[in-house]
């Protein structure tokens, strides 16, 4: 079952999508107006089944226009989660003598969490991302994305997309923040698949298109990830509270080659099997 983020006739409102059928989730009851205000609730994904008979008195048709599915949520990242995340920022920062650092955070007990994005910076499914111009070497990190609730439950999954710059991050770790978090440095999207409560791994794959032609092809799986959803979520829940609920991203597994950078006009799309296709153009 997903749950989409839509323009409604009179702004953002959520459906529900199941079996090729999409309902008014908002129109069932007040609990379901916002993002915010269903990951406010006690168990998020019990409400949606309970709610699943009455939102079929509200059919939606046509394309619906989906926004990011965020509204009032702070997004926070984890990083050097994949063996492949860990030894590409080893060679990356190896002049600067950081790479330790990549190789302690990978197996030490506490995992990297960082902030990434204020809510009003995230950009959705078709909009525009960025790169920073006082970057030399940019690239999109595809990944799993979990959407917590407010007691920091996983209520769902959605597809990010951390654009980073690693020209900026390489030169030295203390400018991660300038690395990760400038305008359209962060898309989420297309739809949130809701929890069914497993852990079943899930194919990662990205593709880049340069003028009509392929330019990068990867794939991973969450089966990768060095540590659990769950483990990633509990730390960022520590010592925060989040009463709008809050996103996780996992990390990244697919690194393209080091002399790959994106250019204006690629197009990055993200795949992620059970969620969808997040695709956005770089501006
Ligand atoms: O350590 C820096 C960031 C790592 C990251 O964003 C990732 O592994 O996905
Ligand atoms: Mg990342």
């Amino acid at each position: 079952m997903h749950i989409l983020r839509f323009a409604g006739e009179n702004g953002p409102r959520l459906a529900l999508s199941l079996d090729g059928e999409t309902y008014n989730l908002s129109a069932v009851a007040p609990e379901f107006a916002a993002l915010s205000t269903w990951l406010a609730l006690s168990d998020p994904v019990a409400a949606i089944h309970d709610a699943l008979p009455a939102s079929r008195n509200f059919p939606l048709q046509g394309e619906l226009k989906l926004l990011a599915p965020v509204d009032a949520q702070e997004v926070w990242a984890c990083g050097v989660t994949y063996l492949r995340s860990k030894v590409a920022r080893m060679e990356e920062s190896e002049t600067q003598s950081g790479g330790d650092f990549y190789d302690r955070v990978y197996t030490a007990e506490r995992p990297e969490i960082f902030f990434k994005s204020s809510p009003n910076r995230v950009v959705g499914p078709l909009d525009a991302i960025r790169i920073r111009r006082d970057s030399s070497w940019n690239v999109p990190e595809p990944e799993l994305a979990l959407v917590l609730s407010a007691s920091g439950s996983i209520v769902g999954y959605t597809i990010g997309n951390d654009v980073s710059s690693r020209s900026i991050e390489g030169e030295n770790p203390l400018y991660l923040p300038q690395a990760k978090i400038y305008d359209g440095s962060c898309a989420l999207g297309p739809v949130i698949s809701l929890s069914d409560g497993s852990t079943t791994p899930q194919r990662i794959e990205m593709m880049i298109t340069r003028n009509g032609r392929r330019v990068f092809s990867g794939e991973t799986s969450t089966a990768q990830l060095r540590r659990t959803p769950s483990e990633l979520a509990g730390y960022l829940f520590k010592e925060l509270t989040f009463a709008a609920g809050a996103i996780l991203f996992t990390g990244t597994g697919i690194v393209p080659p080091d002399d790959f950078s994106l250019q204006v006009g690629d197009t990055v799309a993200i795949m992620i099997e059970g969620i969808g296709t997040l695709e956005n153009l770089v501006a």
